[in-house]
């Protein structure tokens, strides 16, 4: 059985909250327990999972997956169909999360470059606001991510110049594995100093690769493939890998939430859920292809939310800053190109961006062997079209963390022995990929059908190109532009 992705993010005729004024509650229906101003500050819990696309959970209509815990989030509050994160990779995502920038313009396109002091992250402006700050679990990444792994002379290099700088810019850090994560947000919780709001990042492993929850995994058998996949056994044994991830994700999840409720935090507490990039499927992770970079964000926040709100305009991974800072009563850093949603959440009118944009860099500690260790590409999204820039168009494609992976290496050998559908040949196995992509999402939403080039999408084109030039231009971008003199 196939499922087309617009089915999985279909609106039913669940609220929207872009579009609906009215769905606003007023703040005033939940301050049963008035206290003073400061006190309305709501505590943030900022939930991120590692490697997870858009389609990927129960509330998105995943004919699949069973995920109540993360789905009740949604039911209680607000799901976004199109978050997209500003980098399809960790490291630049999770910088532009924290700073309210792009990767490009704070520096962090070098997988393992460590955040630079002179770049503000939003918990240090909560933290002079009064918050209590932390990060808990699943490694926030930038203090450059493997630094417990990096080379020596990377070791010796970080500790002469005093680049780790988050304990510096929090109150509490604690790296740790998924199982920890309860321990750990209790210790944090214990922490909070009474009287004073928290925020608090908690990152989980799961579902980054490798895939080994066995344990809460599908039948291979019974999944639906999705159309951006061959239906081969290979491609069903991995798929039903990652659901297993996911499906262990959301237990995981179920018991964060449960501390909260318990500990009678649910209604003073916004509880935000996000990925901090797409899958590591193909044409996912590592890609500016939508598995790559429509991720799930789900936000309850109780009074302020109306309940089983559907979101549909672009939100950039640069927005969460912006955001978390307005919840909290603080402004922005003029820096700071995202743009708050609070509206959207709160179901006033928002237009929100025009446009979000994305790059792709360097991946973890590699040396550039492939495009899955060292690709350069930009990418401009509007409401219905993309354009994707390989900057090395020259290069195949090569899916990030697959090497030696069982289900790439099957469809590798079906590619040579001609065995696969020639449409996935034609996106997998190219020699060389195109400098540019046009995709109508709207029409061809699992981007099949390269638009760019033609002239009844030249318009389209060019228009997508000029913004993604201003973007380049604004951001300091190191790439040629994609726009060239005569
Ligand atoms: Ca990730």
């Amino acid at each position: 059985m196939r499922i087309s992705r617009r089915r999985f993010m279909k609106l039913t005729s669940e609220v929207s909250a872009c579009a609906l004024a009215s769905a606003f509650i007023s703040p005033k229906s939940l301050t049963a327990n008035e206290k003073t101003a400061k006190d309305k500050r709501p505590n943030i819990l900022f939930i991120l999972s590692d490697d997870h696309s858009a389609p990927y959970l129960g509330c998105y209509n995943h004919p699949d997956l069973k995920t109540p815990n993360l789905d009740s989030i949604a039911a209680d509050g607000a799901r976004f169909n199109r978050a997209y994160t500003t980098a399809p990779q960790c490291v630049p995502s999770r910088a532009s999360l924290m700073t309210g920038r792009s990767a490009v313009d704070i520096r962090m396109t070098r997988f393992t470059a460590p955040l630079p002091a002179d770049i503000i992250s939003f918990p240090e402006i909560l933290k002079k606001a009064g918050y209590y700050t932390g990060l808990v679990g699943r490694t926030y990444h930038l203090d450059s991510p493997y630094y417990k792994s990096e080379p020596e002379v990377s070791r010796r290099v970080f500790e002469k110049h005093n680049l780790r700088t988050f304990a510096r810019r929090v109150d509490y850090i604690k790296d740790g594995a998924d199982k920890d994560n309860v321990a750990s947000i209790t210790e944090f919780l214990d922490n909070v100093p009474e009287g004073r709001p928290f925020f608090l990042q908690l990152g989980f492993s799961d579902p980054h690769r490798p895939w080994e929850a066995k344990d809460y995994e599908p039948n291979p058998n019974s999944i639906t493939i999705p159309e951006t996949m061959p239906d081969v056994p290979s491609v069903r044994t991995d798929l039903a890998a990652y659901y297993g991830e996911i499906q262990r994700l959301d237990g995981n999840i179920g018991q964060i939430l449960e501390i909260i409720d318990k500990r009678g935090l649910k209604d003073s507490t916004m509880v935000v859920f996000m990925g901090d990039n797409g899958a590591a499927l193909i044409r996912g992770k590592g890609t500016l292809y939508e598995y790559g970079l429509n991720v799930p964000l789900l936000i309850r926040w109780p009074g302020h939310i109306k309940p089983s709100t559907v979101c549909d305009v672009l939100i950039s991974g640069e927005d969460i800053a912006p955001t978390f800072l307005e919840a909290a009563g603080v402004s922005a850093l003029k820096e700071m190109t995202g743009i708050s949603f609070m509206n959207a959440i709160r179901g006033k009118p928002f237009e929100g961006h025009k446009y979000v944009f994305a790059e792709r860099g360097s991946h973890a500690s590699l040396l550039p062997t492939d495009t899955a260790a060292f690709d350069l590409g930009r990418c401009v999204i509007s409401k219905r079209y993309k354009l994707i820039y390989n900057a090395l168009w020259q290069l195949p494609y090569e899916p990030v963390d697959m090497w030696k992976n069982p289900m790439w290496e099957d469809l590798k050998r079906r590619h040579d022995e001609k065995t696969i559908d020639p449409k996935f040949s034609k996106v997998l196995f190219a020699e060389q990929r195109p400098m540019f992509e046009v995709y109508d999402l709207e029409k061809d939403p699992y981007e099949f059908n390269n638009l760019a080039g033609t002239s009844e999408f030249a318009e389209v084109e060019n228009k997508l190109k000029e913004a993604l030039q201003e973007w380049m231009i604004l951001n300091q971008d190191y790439l040629p532009l994609p726009i060239k003199s005569r």
